[in-house]
């Protein structure tokens, strides 16, 4: 996925504050949060001259304006009209600055990391939920895995560690994540003014109202949590409806494929397998309680990781396709 060296550690982030809410029942997923019909730059509400609001007199902002009206031909009223309304979020601020997510890292890691890491994902909730999720989408999961060449569990699973299949997809508004993200923290400020472009160009694009999109506090939208670069680039509509929607289940399993496959997964090669003793080449540490385990990893096992860059992750998400796939028999 495009600009994953950054997603990695939001999307990483967003599955330990998540935690907590796993149990939640709703599910989101069959109430698009888009009017995909709309034009909203040609409505009356979109025709503010001059900005307003929070970000009344930030220079970047206005600058950020200039450059999506020189660049893009964006309507300067409609972007005034629009970043009026946008908020700036502490919660965000705080989670961006948090040390645990992006401070140095330590030079041991903490003992026993893996095994709570493991114990958020791989629960008897997460692998219930999993066989569900593939029945109830069993033909787009299907075609899918043809079409792309991905075996389906790690679909699933990747549903399942990112979102806890559609319930978890994040209720802060896009636009305001990524402005407050791009424009009142640092260290990662470049990237998500990227990011803030491409999600005004992909609500141009596919008729989403602008502030009507919900995801992570980082910016990262519907079922498989991708960012609106990836979305731009890699999300596909499965159903044919007209519109890639990723809170959609169908788009968002063809879309998570697609990532899978342009990212080199070869259906039916091995991912990981542990091995006794201590690190051999192409293999990783994971700290375990009880003491290290040693994974010998295969390239599918990085194209996991090309959707978030730590072994935890991948692993989570090999061992939870694998007991989701062996539940299923
Ligand atoms: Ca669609």
């Amino acid at each position: 996925m495009k600009n994953t060296g950054y997603k990695h550690l939001s999307k990483l982030a967003l599955a330990l504050a998540l935690t907590g809410c796993a149990s939640n029942p709703a599910i989101h997923t069959d109430t698009p949060p888009v009017n995909a019909v709309a034009i909203p730059e040609h409505t009356p509400e979109y025709q503010v001259q001059a900005l307003t609001g929070t970000y009344a007199n930030s220079l970047p902002v206005q600058n950020f304006i200039r450059h999506m009206v020189l660049e893009h031909s964006f309507s300067e009223s409609y972007l005034n009209s629009l970043f009026s309304k946008a908020q700036r979020l502490d919660y965000v601020i705080r989670l961006e600055n948090a040390p645990q997510y992006h401070g140095p890292k330590p030079v041991q890691p903490k003992v026993g990391g893996w095994t709570r890491y493991r114990q958020q994902f791989i629960t008897e909730a997460h692998i219930n939920n999993g066989v569900a999720f593939w029945s109830n989408n069993a033909d787009a999961i299907q075609k899918a895995s043809v079409m792309y060449g991905v075996n389906p569990e790690y679909i699933v699973a990747i549903i399942g560690v990112e979102t806890f299949f559609g319930r978890n997809v994040g209720k802060t508004r896009i636009l305001d994540a990524l402005t407050t993200l791009a424009f009142d923290t640092q260290r990662r400020a470049k990237f998500f003014t990227t990011e803030l472009e491409n999600f005004l160009l992909m609500t141009r694009e596919e008729g989403y109202e602008p502030l009507k999109p919900v995801g992570s506090w980082a910016g990262a939208m519907g079922l498989g949590q991708f960012m609106p670069s990836s979305f731009r680039t890699l999300a596909v509509d499965f159903n044919n409806d007209g519109h890639r929607n990723l809170w959609d289940q169908p788009d968002a399993i063809g879309s998570v494929a697609h990532y899978f496959s342009q990212n080199g997964w070869q259906k039916n090669m091995p991912v990981a397998e542990q091995i006794k003793g201590s690190r051999e080449p192409s293999s990783i540490e994971l700290s375990a309680v009880n003491g290290s385990e040693y994974w010998r990893v295969h390239p599918n096992f990085k194209v996991i990781k090309k959707y978030n860059n730590s072994d935890k992750y991948a692993m989570a998400v090999h061992q939870l396709a694998q007991a989701i796939k062996q539940r299923r028999l």
